[in-house]
């Protein structure tokens, strides 16, 4: 269901039948009579989000921020709130804590592409129904599949950095829908390029989890072939990457191909100047480019309401381009957008952004306490709206996979974890002097005066190997 959009949808172009996402977003397509399985048809037309039906982030009985703002203040809350910074505007002036609230508030103009609620009841959207109901029962459990063993792998990460094998880990805890839907409705031709939390879109490229570690561990500066997989190395610097992709995205449109590109960005890459010129180039130029921004409402410990006066995913109109906002915490609305979206890309009309709303429920990294600014409610109220807990509910309420699947998972799961142990444990220290490799292409005077500095700086120590370590 789409919940409220007070934004015209205007058809942009190309036919219907094709699909196009038009106007502020929404695809023209038209939404053949529901043959999805266990879908309720009845659309709750008229439910805004305020409405009974509407079980998304505004529904009352919701236990989401939208109840947050009427609850009695605890005692844990009182600490938290003393403990987290009071948030400013950059005039100094107090702003409310009503980030959290932003998904479906018909004050905002907002709109929230849903298809399973939090309890895993599959609703209907008109236009984006027709993108995902050919679904199998054995793609839903593909996509529950993925997200599980993509927590696992997270999971582990994040437990070999605290064991000391890692230098740092981003975790991705409570993005997986947004990643596995999006990752999952790419084609191999297709072109992605990451910021440095997208390990489930990653898994959907086949990239194999272990190699993600190299970097984190410090023994290379990336770990994969990004042509092998289409899947461009960890970008850190932020919002950089995707202007990469409206680069890559012109070419592939001067190659005459019909594939296209997705950009990741968080909610706080948004305002990099970097964004805002990808996002005017991909426009001018009609670049078959994909924006995917998973607003997880904080940029460390800067939430979004410091980035923007307006929900994200209205910027793109601004730019010229439709935009639109997706509940990034379900897979299948995920997966139905987001194909829409490259649709959008590959039928030549240009870019498209996508709001994956979500929430991170981990740490920004491992270097990160996120307890000195939020509050632990808020977290709370986001592991009610858990990505996998809705996808599992709704295979069970359907009859679509039984304990014992849960259970096979459970033990795959428990394998992918041991392997990536054994792997980043065994990984071989690298080469010191590789760092000089590959700055250029045929070599520089520079950085050979560093690299003989460097190899003469290591063989001063005094346990230094005889002669040419790493050479
Ligand atoms: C150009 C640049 N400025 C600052 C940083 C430091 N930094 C690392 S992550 C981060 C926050 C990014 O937030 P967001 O875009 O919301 O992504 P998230 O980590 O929440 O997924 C910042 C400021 C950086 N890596 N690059
Ligand atoms: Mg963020």
């Amino acid at each position: 269901m789409t919940v409220e959009s007070t934004t015209a949808r205007t058809p942009r172009g190309a036919s219907t039948e094709r699909g196009s996402a038009a106007g502020d977003g929404a695809p023209a397509k038209k939404a053949p009579a529901s043959k999805a399985p266990g879908k309720k048809t009845a659309v709750a037309k008229s439910a805004g989000p305020a409405g009974k039906k509407a079980a998304g982030p505004a529904a009352k009985k919701s236990a989401g921020p939208a109840a947050k703002k009427t609850a009695p203040k605890t005692a844990a809350k009182k600490t938290a709130a003393k403990k987290a910074p009071a948030r400013t505007s950059a005039a100094g002036s107090p702003r409310p804590t009503a980030h959290a609230e932003a998904p479906a508030s018909a004050a905002e103009g907002g709109q929230l592409i849903q298809l399973l609620t939090p309890e895993g009841e599959r609703i209907s959207d008109p236009a984006y129904d027709a993108y995902v109901d050919a679904i199998t029962p054995e793609e839903l459990r593909g996509l529950y599949r993925d997200m599980l063993l993509t927590r696992r792998f997270d999971a582990e990460a994040t437990a070999l950095q605290r064991q000391g094998e890692l230098g740092l880990w981003a975790s991705l805890l409570g993005q997986e829908a947004a990643q596995i839907g999006s990752g999952r409705a790419l084609r191999d031709d297709d072109y992605v390029f990451p910021t440095y939390r997208e390990h489930g879109v990653a898994w959907c490229r086949g990239v194999d989890p272990a190699n993600l570690l190299g970097m984190f561990r410090g023994v290379n500066h990336g770990g994969w072939d990004p042509n092998s997989n289409n899947f461009h190395l960890y970008t850190i610097v932020i919002g950089s990457q995707t202007l990469h992709a409206t680069g890559y995205a012109m070419g592939v449109a001067k190659d005459g191909a019909d594939s296209a590109v997705i950009a990741y960005f968080g909610d706080g890459a948004s305002s990099q100047g970097d964004v805002a010129e990808a996002f005017t180039f991909s426009a001018v130029y009609n670049a078959p480019v994909v924006f995917f921004c998973q607003n997880n409402q904080w940029a460390i410990s800067e939430p979004t309401e410091k980035q923007t006066r307006v929900p994200l995913y209205q910027r793109a109109r601004g730019f010229g381009f439709p935009g639109v906002r997706v509940d990034g915490n379900d897979v299948l609305a995920c997966l139905a957008v987001t194909r829409a979206a490259l649709e959008h890309a590959r039928n030549g009309e240009g870019p498209m952004l996508v709001e994956a709303f979500t929430y991170r429920m981990g740490a920004h990294t491992t270097s990160d306490d996120p307890t000195k600014y939020r509050a632990d409610e808020e977290r709370e109220a986001w592991e009610a709206k858990d990505p996998l807990l809705r996808l599992r509910s709704y295979l069970l309420a359907e009859g679509f996979a039984d304990e014992s699947f849960f259970g096979e998972l459970e033990t795959e799961s428990e394998a992918l974890g041991k392997r990536v142990r054994e792997v980043v444990r065994s990984m071989p220290e690298p080469d010191r002097l590789a760092i000089f490799e590959n700055v250029y292409a045929d070599g520089h005077a520079l950085v050979d005066e560093e690299r003989a500095q460097f190899r003469a700086y290591q063989a001063s120590f005094a346990d230094a190997p005889a002669s040419g370590e790493g050479e």
